[in-house]
């Protein structure tokens, strides 16, 4: 496990999910649109794990949340729509997101964890 973030910037560009957003590594796509990517996580938690993240350059929800509002529904929105299209919506989901140390935050770029497929440990995860 790597060392946590702080959750501020600078943003690195050279972080992994940057690199996965420029195609320069692979990852298993669930949905893309003009707003998010979104791609099933390398050490699933839950048996439906997706992590869903900006096609800008956000370090964590402390700069994501002075977005636009109009990014903000974006990425809100293909969340909820990859949630119902995973079919998670009868047995219900967990959104979460990490930002700075004492989360545990390990990547630099803003994502939701979508997590399902089985009832979840009580909060937190
Ligand atoms: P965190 O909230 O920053 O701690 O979450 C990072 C997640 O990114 C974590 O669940 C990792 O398993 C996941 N991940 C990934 O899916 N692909 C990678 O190449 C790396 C981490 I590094």
């Amino acid at each position: 496990m790597s060392t946590p973030v702080t959750g501020k910037g600078p943003y690195d560009p050279q972080n992994i999910f940057a690199r996965i957003l420029r195609g320069e590594i692979p990852c298993k796509t669930v949905f893309e649109n003009e707003w998010v990517l979104a791609f099933y996580d390398i050490a699933p938690k839950a048996p439906v794990h997706v992590l869903i993240i900006p096609r800008n350059p956000y370090v964590s929800f402390m700069d994501f949340s002075t977005a636009p509002a109009e990014e903000i529904a974006g990425v809100m929105q293909a969340a909820g729509e990859i949630a119902r299209t995973l079919g998670l919506e009868e047995n219900g989901y967990r959104i979460i997101t990490n930002a700075g140390t004492d989360s545990g935050q390990e990547v630099p770029h803003f994502h939701l964890h979508l997590l399902g497929g089985k009832a979840l440990p009580a909060f937190p995860l």
